[in-house]
């Protein structure tokens, strides 16, 4: 269960108290049982943002990218990098939609400018 489950279940479980609804709450008047409602946070649908694998955009290249459009330290940027060289593709970071999508759209316009035909999509998670 995450976080966000625990906290609301323990928001219920001392509103439950408060009204009579749950344990401990009873004075000995009677109890008055209210409909809970479940009101879900609403987190927004992310996407991730894969880099594609290809013959010619140069390892350093594509690490500096992740550096600097993704905000990873060299360690991780590294890691990514050889990663997609390795499997064909994999994950440079998770965002809601419109960060997605600017990330993607710099990422082309970087390596267009440079001329290396590095690709990159995104994915809903
Ligand atoms: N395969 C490229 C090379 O050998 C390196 C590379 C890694 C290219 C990741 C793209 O998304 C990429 N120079």
């Amino acid at each position: 269960m995450d976080d966000e489950h625990l906290k609301r279940r323990f928001l219920i479980a001392r509103a439950g108290n408060a009204d009579g609804n749950g344990a401990g709450g009873d004075s000995g008047t009677a109890t008055k049982r209210r409909t809970q409602t479940k009101t879900r946070t609403q987190r927004p649908p992310m996407y991730k943002v894969m880099l594609l694998n290809d013959d010619y955009t140069p390892m350093e290249f594509v690490v500096e990218l992740l550096k600097s459009v993704f905000h990873k330290p060299h360690a991780e940027a590294t890691r990514i990098m050889l990663y997609v060289h390795q499997n064909g593709m994999g994950v440079a970071g998770v965002y809601p939609f419109e960060v997605a999508e600017t990330k993607v759209r710099t990422v082309e316009e970087l390596s267009r400018q440079a001329e290396y035909p590095l690709k990159c999509v995104m994915e809903k998670e």
